[in-house]
């Protein structure tokens, strides 16, 4: 009784709940605050995602008169009809075969699935049947447990987790499109300004276009359970105007100076240890000896913002961290921890860094 009694103070522990949900919403809402970084379905900038949100509102006014209709008819027949203290407790009347009543709600919701069936089908035809113009960037995406291949074949470039597009001007649209793969199981592809869902399948190409009308970094997140670290296998598309996104392209497509040339002896000294490990079998460096395709490839690693498919931003500190003990940032990631000494993990952090 006593702790019944002995009044608790919700009040506080509401508003913090209230508080939480809020930068919880805003978060997914608005990314770091910069609009760009929205992940809202609301607020599309490429026209599958537009279609999409059109063809939402359009689904949702349909069934949005249907069920004001039936839900004020049901309230008045439930209020009108309600047993009353005076009732005589008999049957009202029943009615039977009424072939106008029959037809009206036979026909009509026939009509109205025709109706969705066919505004659907149209959009769908947009999207998946959109023909794919000679200017258009190709960019093959491989899924891999946990991190995001991209290759530009028509480029020659490889990169990783970050995409890079250029905006496409409506006048003149330069889409990307894109061929979804998977190294090992089921992923799916969602940005959600940018396009709707498409899943990477092993051994069953998909495919996908985007046509960002505005610069900008969209995010978005693998939408398929595929393990253990599926919730840090985040998607990072950066859309810039088509003259950075050619200096882009024009950078990635440099093999990088090899350590030794430079006159940093840790980084020297850390390329040698890069090269003498098992880090080659799983990643490349274009122009040395490593060139394992099992991780990321990392020729370019310092033009990132972000390591380990946006877990954490690319810094030295999270470089060192992350290859002394992966786990550390992402539990169950499948890079192994490679057990080096202290100086080791200096030199190769300070190689790293020279990975332009
Ligand atoms: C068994 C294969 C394997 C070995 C060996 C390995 N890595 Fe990795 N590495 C990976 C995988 C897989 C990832 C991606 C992990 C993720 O994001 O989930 C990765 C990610 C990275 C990244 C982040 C890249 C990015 O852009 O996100 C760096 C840097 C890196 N590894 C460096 C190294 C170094 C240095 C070594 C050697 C000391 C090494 N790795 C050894 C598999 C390996
Ligand atoms: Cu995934």
């Amino acid at each position: 009784m006593e702790i019944l009694h002995s009044k608790l103070n919700w009040q506080p522990a509401i508003k913090v709940v209230a508080a939480t949900l809020l930068a919880a919403l805003n978060a997914s809402a608005v990314g770091q605050g910069q609009p760009s970084d929205s992940t809202s379905i609301l607020s599309p900038v490429s026209t599958p995602a537009d279609s999409i949100r059109g063809l939402s509102f359009f689904v949702l006014a349909i069934t949005g008169v249907i069920f004001v209709i039936v839900a004020s008819l049901l309230v008045y027949s439930a209020v009108k009809f309600r047993r009353r203290r005076n009732d005589d407790g008999r049957e009202p009347p029943q009615i039977y075969g009424s072939n106008q009543l029959e037809l009206a709600w036979t026909v009509i919701p026939v009509l109205i699935v025709v109706v969705l069936f066919l505004a659907a089908a149209r959009i769908i035809h947009v999207i998946q049947d959109a023909r794919k113009p000679a200017n258009a960037i190709e960019v093959t995406v491989v899924g891999h447990q946990f991190w995001w291949e991209y290759r530009y074949p028509q480029l020659g470039v490889v990169t990783a987790n970050e995409l890079h597009v250029p905006v496409s001007d409506p006048k003149d649209p330069t889409p990307t499109f894109l061929t979804l793969l998977s190294a090992d199981t089921d992923h799916s592809y969602w940005v959600p300004r940018l396009a709707g869902k498409t899943d990477l399948i092993p051994n069953h190409p998909n495919s996908m276009w985007i046509d960002p009308h505005e610069t900008g970094l969209y995010l978005g997140q693998c939408a398929q359970y595929c393990g253990t670290q599926h919730a840090k296998m985040l998607l990072r598309v950066y859309v810039q105007s088509r003259a950075d996104f050619d200096r882009w392209v024009e950078a990635e497509q440099q093999q990088s100076s090899p350590a030794s040339a430079q006159s940093d002896q840790a980084a020297a000294d850390g390329e040698r240890v890069f090269e003498t490990t098992a880090c080659i079998n799983c990643h490349a460096v274009r122009g040395t000896v490593a060139n394992g395709r099992f991780g990321p490839d990392l020729t370019h690693l310092m033009s990132r913002d972000t390591i380990a498919s946006g877990a954490a931003p690319n810094t030295p500190a999270n470089l060192r961290l992350w290859i002394q003990n992966p786990d550390a940032i992402k539990p169950g990631s499948l890079m192994p921890a490679m057990n080096l000494s202290d100086q080791d993990f200096d030199r190769l952090t300070a190689y790293l860094l020279t990975l332009h």
